[in-house]
């Protein structure tokens, strides 16, 4: 569809992962060599629902995981695993097709340790880890058809 000219619409979105370390009742399906339970997320801000426009996520784990390539196609935009180890997560966001708009894709160092003042308390406390980042999909002269997905309440 027609392009709109001189015009840039924004999004918001927060990606990231929480890890809880496994406890001593951990199921016994999980190896004994994970340490960790994790999930990676792409989610709105403030309960923004972004299906409208994300068609679906592929999350990209360690080559150790099985399917290591994560396709969701509704939200919400997530995969939860058990592990031992921190890696680099690639995040591909696929749009609808009426927005024409090329996939995007984002990085996220997947953290499972506390570090920093507090980190001796919270691993004793076996806290959940947050990393989460902002972001923005940021689309520059929209199509006709994005932009009425995006405006319409
Ligand atoms: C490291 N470079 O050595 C990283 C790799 C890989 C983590 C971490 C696999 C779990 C499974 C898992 O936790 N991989 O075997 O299913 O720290």
């Amino acid at each position: 569809s027609k392009r709109l000219k001189n015009l840039q619409i924004c999004r918001p979105f927060v990606y990231g992962n929480m890890a809880v370390p496994l406890k001593e009742d951990r199921s016994p399906d999980i190896p004994p060599d994970h340490t960790h339970s994790w999930t990676i997320f792409l989610k709105g801000v403030n309960g923004d629902d972004l299906s409208s426009f994300v068609k679906r996520v592929v999350f990209k784990l360690h080559e150790t995981y099985p399917n290591s390539s994560r396709s969701i196609e509704e939200p919400p935009f997530e995969v939860t695993e058990t592990g031992w180890g921190e890696f680099e997560i690639s995040i591909r966001v696929y749009f609808v097709p009426e927005a024409s708009e090329k996939n995007v894709v984002m990085y996220h160092h997947l953290k499972l340790h506390p570090y920093g003042p507090e980190a001796e308390q919270q691993k004793s406390d076996g806290a959940t880890v947050t990393s989460m980042q902002y972001d923005e999909f940021v689309f520059n002269e929209p199509a006709e058809s994005l932009f009425e997905i995006l405006t319409k309440k």
